[in-house]
């Protein structure tokens, strides 16, 4: 037997094994939708059904907002290790490192989790390290939760959903929990002590609790999803296009038609990785259950009752990877 000596430093982080059929050839199936032209609904639908994922083109945030929250946050993660603690630990909002959750997940990252409220504004209960970091966060977010709104008012005409804004009212509710994330993967050196089928987890494989989260990286690869066959498919990185990935609620609200998407980041030997990702949660009180029009006569929903509190709290509990749709299945 082979014993994989891993060094130190990733003692507690656990190795994935790399994608293998392909070669490692990228994934070039990525759907892109722009969600202007006209059929986007029915691209948005589709891309959902089949993938879980798809990305957004031509979807008029500047690059230049990107660009500026980009450069912050790369100076901030640049900064020295007590000053980044500074506006930590995460629990779970502010600055973490390694940590991911309060159940033990570990990943090679160092992130920054903020809250947002109504105005897309990082909420007062965030620690933010600095004033340009918050305006660079909160004119992103401005931009991007429009383009978290498209999609949903997408997937809603897309199902023959009305209103067409069904969807996309609960995540601009008052009160909608919508959360912000920066993640920064820094180069694994140690990564080329191991062998190629193996790769150090960034950020373990998981769904996204909310409804949908709208990510965009820098050019580093790292991103992988899971196709429905259980293939794991790396994502090519691309600067200029948001990636979208339906969430567990989005699922329950399409009564399973839409299912959400395991998907994880895996390290890189060489370049850091800088990625945002605003997540789309509803208030508190939102009932989480299958729109009625998406029942068809007679047709019972798949899940028990509950609210996106509910779902948060039991989300809290649970581990990374662990299936959180499963213990609300009837
Ligand atoms: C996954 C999606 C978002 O990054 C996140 C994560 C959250 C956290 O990092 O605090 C969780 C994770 C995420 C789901 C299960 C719990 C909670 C870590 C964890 C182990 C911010 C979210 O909303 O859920």
């Amino acid at each position: 037997m082979v014993v994989l000596a891993k060094p130190p430093a990733l003692d507690q982080i656990s190795l994935v094994r790399s994608p293998e059929p392909g070669g490692g050839s990228p994934f070039l199936g990525v759907p892109a939708v722009d969600l202007c032209s006209p059929g986007a609904a029915l691209a948005v639908v589709d891309a959902c059904e089949r993938f879980g994922f798809f990305k957004v083109v031509n979807h008029g945030v500047p690059a230049g907002v990107a660009d500026r929250l980009e450069a912050e946050a790369v100076a901030f993660f640049a900064r020295p290790q007590a000053e980044k603690d500074a506006s930590g630990p995460a629990d779970p909002l502010g600055y973490g490192s390694k940590r991911i959750g309060r159940n033990g997940d570990m990943g090679w990252l160092e992130y920054l989790l903020l809250a947002v409220d109504q105005g897309s504004a990082v909420s007062k209960a965030s620690p933010v390290p600095s004033s340009s970091l918050r305006d660079a966060v909160n004119e992103y977010v401005g931009a991007v939760r429009g383009v978290a709104a498209s999609v949903l008012e997408a997937v809603a005409e897309g199902l023959g959903v009305a209103p067409r804004d069904a969807l996309s009212r609960m995540v601009a509710d008052a009160g909608s929990d919508q959360v912000f994330r920066v993640n920064h993967y820094p180069p694994c050196p140690l990564l080329q002590r191991l062998p190629d089928s193996c790769s150090v987890t960034g950020f373990g494989e998981h769904t996204d609790p909310q409804l949908v989260s709208v990510l965009r990286s820098n050019g580093t690869a790292g991103l992988q999803l899971a196709l429905r066959d259980g293939r794991w498919v790396p994502v090519p990185p691309d600067r200029d296009a948001f990636v979208v990935i339906v969430g567990d609620s989005l699922e329950v609200l399409t009564n399973g038609r839409l299912k959400s998407v395991r998907h994880r980041v895996v390290a890189n030997s060489l370049k850091p990785r800088v990625s945002m990702i605003y997540f789309a949660g509803p208030a508190p009180a939102q009932r989480i259950a299958p729109l009625p029009e998406l029942l068809g006569h007679g047709e019972q929903g798949l899940y028990r009752d509950f609210t996106w509190g509910d779902y948060k709290k039991a989300a809290y509990r649970s581990r990374l990877g662990d299936n959180r749709l499963d213990p609300f299945r009837i």
